[in-house]
């Protein structure tokens, strides 16, 4: 008998011994992770699957749609729809909230989610993913509005993502520390690989887009100069760069061996405080990375303390090796 416990089991002992998954949330979690295998699916079959390239479409953040983008979002919606868990959906594909239609009966939890981060992946077959992010509906409203959904991610009661890599991976935490379940191509089913995930406090490892070094703000300068200068510099050791361009990718590398990543604010678009989506991307992201004894700032405040002003808001961030972030933090703290 195989001593492996399923993404079922881990929910059903969650629920019970430490009552943090009522019984409606361990459905949605779990149509979640179905939906998110179909979309598996869907990304394994490559150029095989004619659904490659773009969908010659432009979503909410002005960017080119592919397929793939749409039928993840498709995916989502239609597998959360019916289950009665959920009151409404947001996602970086929609540009206004999703009300679960009347023919279904309406439930108390909102679910937003990026169907398929990192897309732009997709068609040279690098590591892509879905996150996804759970709030609770407020309590007395009727109905739902997208003013329900701008609660701060300290709100969440459940976060994870699924990254298509070379294993298909999904990572979840509904507080309780972060949990990590492989599929199972065989049985079809995840398997928890990992409980417990700790980041470590320090690392050598540092993911940003280089090539907009000219465009960052100057403690962002300052920090990544120290690293370059490696052991002969102020930080006295060498460091290694990663930048996957898929942030599920750079967040499971930095869950799995520790770093700290960035996508700050620059000159580019002065008025945008950053490139990332809160709600569906930061948000969610930065949970995790507490959980499992990081830190997440956009790099002057805790990113789940932000309350949100709009569905779509961008986010500076910087998130990782505890101590790294608080390095970066206290650089802009001296402006
Ligand atoms: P750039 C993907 O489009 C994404 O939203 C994140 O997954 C990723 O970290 C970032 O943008 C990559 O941005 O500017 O390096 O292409």
């Amino acid at each position: 008998m195989s001593s492996r416990v399923s993404l079922t089991r881990y929910l059903v002992e969650q629920q019970r011994l430490h009552a943090l998954i009522p019984a409606n949330l361990r459905l949605l979690l779990e149509v979640v992770a179905r939906a998110c295998k179909s979309i598996c699916q869907a990304v394994n079959k490559g150029a095989l699957g004619g659904v490659l390239g773009t969908a010659h479409s432009e979503n909410v953040q002005g960017e080119i749609q592919k397929q793939l983008d749409i039928i993840a979002n498709e995916v989502l919606i239609e597998a959360n729809e019916w289950g009665g868990h959920l009151a409404a959906m947001a996602s970086e594909e929609m540009d206004g909230i999703y009300v679960v239609p009347n023919r279904y009966p309406q439930g108390e939890y909102l679910l937003l989610f990026d169907p398929l981060d990192g897309s732009s992946n997709v068609d040279v077959n690098v590591s892509i993913g879905t996150i996804f992010s759970v709030l609770k509906k407020p309590e007395g409203s009727a109905g739902v509005s997208e003013s329900d959904f701008l609660q701060p991610g300290r709100q969440q009661v459940a976060a994870g993502y699924c990254v298509y890599g070379p294993q298909t991976t999904l990572v979840l935490t509904v507080g309780d520390g972060v949990a990590v379940f492989t599929l199972d191509r065989e049985q079809g089913s995840f398997t928890l690989t990992q409980e417990n995930v700790q980041i470590p406090p320090d690392t050598h490892e540092f993911a940003i887009n280089m090539s907009n070094m000219r465009h960052w703000d100057t403690p962002v300068k300052r920090y990544i100069d120290e690293c370059l200068a490696g052991s002969d510099g102020p930080r006295g050791k060498d460091f290694n760069m990663r930048w996957i361009a898929s942030m599920v990718a750079d967040v499971h590398r930095i869950l799995t061996r520790g770093g700290v990543f960035m996508y700050p604010w620059d000159k580019r678009e002065p008025d945008k405080p950053g490139k990332l989506r809160l709600m569906y991307e930061a948000n969610p992201m930065s949970w995790l990375v507490e959980q499992a004894g990081g830190a997440a700032t956009d790099a002057r405040t805790r990113i789940l303390d932000i309350v949100p002003g709009k569905l779509h808001e961008r986010v500076s961030v910087v998130l990782g090796s505890k101590n790294e972030v608080e390095r970066i933090t206290s650089y802009h703290a001296r402006l």
